[in-house]
């Protein structure tokens, strides 16, 4: 049984990108496989956010990832900020992590961009994230396709703690990216993103689903109702091809396609289909908002088990480094 580890940063809601690119996976992951799921506050704090927000957010994305499916029967869900292990072989890793390769990071560089002066945080993002999935050894990372320069630069820094400190001590992880690698936002262009502000939530009501949908970007040179469209480069199609049937898929693209229907109509049917998709979820999500302790209690009983491969983990890692071991209270003189 290969162990899995993912995580989600409580940055925002839980929007269709993540559930489709990775969520979904970790649902269906969980049956089979020793699973770590975690929500990754202290990554969150690497960019500008609402200090106040924070504690109601990582309670939302607990509550948004049991109502997708997480079961706490069968995988470990938990904060990471309740782990500190996380951060205490973050420091261990950057010191066998180059800082070159930190900086050649696609999403660093993105990031860096937007920043008015960057943060030693951001840069450090993937040795983290290294940390997170190292520390519980596991060797499967779901992820949608934006992590998977993270995940190459986590195996390179396996390698690197195991060719001086031991080898074999990690495992080198693997990304499993599936068929839903890159969701777009509602822009048309870049990557649904919580911090984009491009996203429709997977707990949204159906007229939000709509009112998100509306205004959403189509094939860029459909500029009239009567102009016949190319559903091949519309994101509102793509996104039919997850939550319509194969049916009304092929009914879209042809309506599209004769300027049968206008873009709107096209967005409609999506709506509908979406917002009936989505409703057993947004029913879970509404019980669990009345059990709020519940989901404390899910995510404390998750630190617990996570922390006892975390600390395991970490106690080897000292060993290894050779660093002098406390004595135990038991073993003074004096
Ligand atoms: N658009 C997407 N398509 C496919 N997979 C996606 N993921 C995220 N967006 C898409 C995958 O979801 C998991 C959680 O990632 P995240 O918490 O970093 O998601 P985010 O919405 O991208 O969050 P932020 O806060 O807005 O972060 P940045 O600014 O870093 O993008 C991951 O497995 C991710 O691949």
């Amino acid at each position: 049984m290969a162990r899995v580890f993912s995580g989600i940063q409580p940055s925002g809601e839980l929007h269709i990108g993540n559930y489709l690119g990775a969520v979904r996976r970790w649902v269906e992951l969980q049956r089979e496989h020793e699973c770590f799921f975690c929500i990754v506050d202290y990554h969150a704090i690497t960019q500008e956010y609402k200090v106040a927000a924070m504690e109601s957010q990582t309670l939302d994305m607990a509550i948004g990832l049991l109502a997708a499916g997480i079961d706490p029967e069968r995988a470990v869900l938990f904060v990471q900020s309740h782990v500190p292990e996380h951060t205490e072989l973050s420091w261990v890793l950057t010191t066998v992590t180059p800082v070159g390769e930190l900086e050649r990071m696609t999403q660093f560089k993105e990031k860096a961009q937007r920043q008015e002066s960057v943060l030693a945080g951001l840069m450090n993002y993937p040795v983290l994230q290294a940390a997170d999935v190292l520390l519980y050894k596991a060797t499967l990372v779901p992820v949608g396709e934006d992590q998977v320069q993270h995940i190459e630069l986590m195996r390179e820094i396996a390698r690197k703690f195991n060719a001086r400190y031991g080898a074999g001590f990690f495992p080198e992880p693997q990304a499993l990216v599936g068929q839903a690698r890159r969701i777009l936002g509602l822009d048309g262009e870049s990557k649904m993103s919580k911090s984009m502000g491009n996203t429709i939530g997977v707990l949204e009501e159906p007229e939000s689903i709509w009112q998100r949908l509306r205004p959403a970007k189509t094939d860029p040179a459909r500029v009239t109702r009567n102009d016949p469209g190319n559903p091949e480069v519309c994101n509102i199609y793509t996104l039919h091809r997850y939550f319509s049937d194969p049916e009304t898929q092929e009914h879209v693209a042809r309506q599209c396609r004769t300027a049968g229907w206008g873009c709107l109509d096209c967005k409609k049917v999506l709506a509908d289909n979406m917002a009936r998709e989505l409703a057993p979820m947004r029913e879970r999500a509404a019980e669990l908002r009345g059990k709020i302790h519940e989901v404390r209690e899910i995510l404390a009983v998750g630190a617990a088990k996570a922390r006892e491969v975390a600390r395991e983990t970490m106690q080897e890692v000292r060993e290894r480094l050779g660093l002098l071991q406390p004595i135990r209270a038991e073993e003074f003189t004096r």
